[in-house]
């Protein structure tokens, strides 16, 4: 079982697009462990894309995702990260094939209406960055051996 963070970013909430999208991970199979409302302060956002800071769309992405409320998720599932960056689609909604969410809902490369964490590893920084260890919760959902093995 694997655990993952999702962004739904401003553009997402601003279209009202946060309950489709969700709805499409909780269809898939995946548990809410972790789910709320923020809006990102400078900081957070600087230290959440911290590798993205020499580059040039960095300010633009920082005003970005600190321009409007978002809500932010963690996912359990089996293999939930690469689970996860399936079902997002490439960077850049053009590129992204039609069935992924940025295929189905984004022409841009910044506004792509999420985040997924990229690896395991990112997965475990990412959720330390954005959740108190309390707001995790772990229960059981009823019939999930009907959904997945583990
Ligand atoms: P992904 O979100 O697909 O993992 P990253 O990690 O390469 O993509 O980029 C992080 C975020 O930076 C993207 N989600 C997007 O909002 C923004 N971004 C990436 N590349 C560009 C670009 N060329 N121009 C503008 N924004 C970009």
């Amino acid at each position: 079982m694997q655990h993952t963070l999702v962004i739904f970013k401003p553009d997402c909430v601003q279209r009202r697009l946060v309950g489709q999208i969700l709805q499409r991970f909780e269809a898939k199979g995946l548990r809410i462990a972790a789910l709320k409302m923020i809006q990102v302060s400078q900081e957070l956002a600087e230290q959440h894309y911290g590798e993205h800071k020499e580059r040039p769309f960095f300010p633009g992405l920082i005003q970005f995702i600190t321009g409007g409320p978002v809500v932010v998720a963690v996912l359990a599932g089996p293999e939930a990260v690469s689970v996860v960056r399936g079902m997002m689609g490439k960077t850049s909604g053009i590129e992204a094939v039609p069935g992924t969410i940025r295929g189905d809902f984004s022409v841009s490369k910044q506004n792509n209406l999420i985040h997924g964490s990229d690896s395991p590893d990112s997965a475990d920084r990412e959720i330390a960055l954005w959740f108190a260890p309390q707001e995790l919760l772990d229960y059981e959902l009823a019939g999930q051996h009907w959904v997945s093995e583990a």
